[in-house]
């Protein structure tokens, strides 16, 4: 089979390229990405032999069409991803995530290719923390930032290609990823690498705010799933019943990292921070047979720092400018 991997010289995406070649031997694989400063084409160097990777970007509908009309699937990873970001400059956003998807689906209605939209929990907005209820495959839309409405924008598309022109699509919604080569702008691997620099962790707001973590070859593991199990036109949540607050998280990095485990700062919360996400990926589950791996999220926080600490080429190099972005809209406030 061959895949279309957009965005796979990203987080998720090269971790998905790189479990899929570990567990599906017989696929071939091309990458199309931009290479933004979210990249690092690094992570594929080891595989390059058995990826081919093409720079360009999804919004180019002419090296679309032609990428498209030569695969059998296209998994769609490739987006502006960063809340922050999103809030600086929204236009790369938009750029990105809707008129690239819209260049994606035209492409694969064209060549009637199968198609898989990655997409995020944040499309729901936000729940109460004292809130029992998680997000289910119903929850109405209410997107916060530039970034989770450009997403909800595209899953939207989707669904539209899928009614109005039977596009085969499915759509995955699913929560904060961590593991091994995710951007260190994102909060764990910012934390640890400050920790390992010898920086004070920097917790938003109250630190109270809940993500429901999942490990990034779980979410992959379910991707496949439902590409080679899910009905056409249908979405699914991936979860994996993961929800801490931010500060038990720094918390935790202290401690596996052997420092004190007040040894953080609180910064200026971010504009519009959602309060909480939780998934509750019963439907993935039941109807398709997926559940997770990973189980015990302090043991894959510790295995995560492990990598960083192995790794400092992959991280070091762009460590201090990511820092110094921050520095110009963060202020410590306890
Ligand atoms: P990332 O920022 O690490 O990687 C995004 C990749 O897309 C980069 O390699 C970048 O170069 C590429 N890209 C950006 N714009 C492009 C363009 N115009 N054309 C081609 N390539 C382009 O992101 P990630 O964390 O790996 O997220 C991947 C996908 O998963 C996104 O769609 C995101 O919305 C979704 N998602 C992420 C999480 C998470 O916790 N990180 C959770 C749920 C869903
Ligand atoms: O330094 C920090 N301190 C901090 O307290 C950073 C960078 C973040 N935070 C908080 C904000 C969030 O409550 O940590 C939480 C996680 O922040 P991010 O890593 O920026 O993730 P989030 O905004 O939750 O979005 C992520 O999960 C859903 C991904 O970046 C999205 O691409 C995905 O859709």
């Amino acid at each position: 089979m061959r895949v279309l991997v957009t965005g796979g010289a990203g987080f998720i995406g090269a971790n998905f390229v790189l479990r899929t070649l570990a567990t599906r031997p017989n696929t071939s694989i091309r990458v199309l990405d931009k290479l933004t400063y979210a990249a690092n084409p690094d992570t594929l160097a080891p595989v390059a032999d058995r990826v081919e990777l093409v720079e360009g970007d999804i919004t180019d509908t002419a090296l679309v069409d032609r990428l498209v009309a030569e695969t059998d699937l296209v998994v769609h990873f490739a987006a502006e991803s960063h809340n922050d970001n999103s809030l600086a400059d929204p236009s790369a956003f938009v750029t990105t995530n809707l008129v690239g998807t819209y260049t994606l689906l035209e492409a694969v209605r064209t060549h009637q290719v199968r198609y898989h939209h990655i997409s995020t929990d944040e499309v729901y907005g936000d729940l109460d923390l004292d809130d029992t209820a998680r997000f289910t495959e119903t929850t109405a839309y209410n997107p916060s930032s530039p970034y989770s409405s450009t997403k909800a924008g595209s899953d939207l598309l989707v669904r539209a290609w899928v009614r109005s022109f039977g596009v085969a699509a499915t759509i995955s919604n699913c929560s904060n990823n961590y593991g091994p080569y995710q951007h260190i702008e994102k909060f764990i691997p910012r934390q640890i690498t400050n920790v390992l620099s010898g920086v004070r962790p920097k917790l938003y707001g109250d630190g109270r705010n809940i993500r429901d973590w999942i490990h990034v070859d779980d979410h992959n593991d379910a991707v496949w799933t439902i590409i080679d199990r899910g009905r056409i036109g249908e979405t699914y949540l991936i979860g994996a019943d993961g929800e801490v607050d931010n500060r038990t998280v720094v918390e935790t990095i202290l401690e596996l990292l052997d420092q004190p485990t007040d040894a953080f700062d609180f910064v200026t919360d971010r504009p519009g921070h959602d309060r909480r996400y939780a998934i509750d990926s019963t439907r993935l589950r039941t109807e398709l047979g997926w559940t997770p791996s990973y189980l015990d999220f302090r043991a894959g926080l510790a295995a995560t720092i492990a990598w960083y600490r192995d790794h400092p080429a992959w991280w070091q190099p762009i460590k201090e400018a990511v820092e110094q972005k921050y520095a110009t809209t963060e202020r410590v406030t306890g």
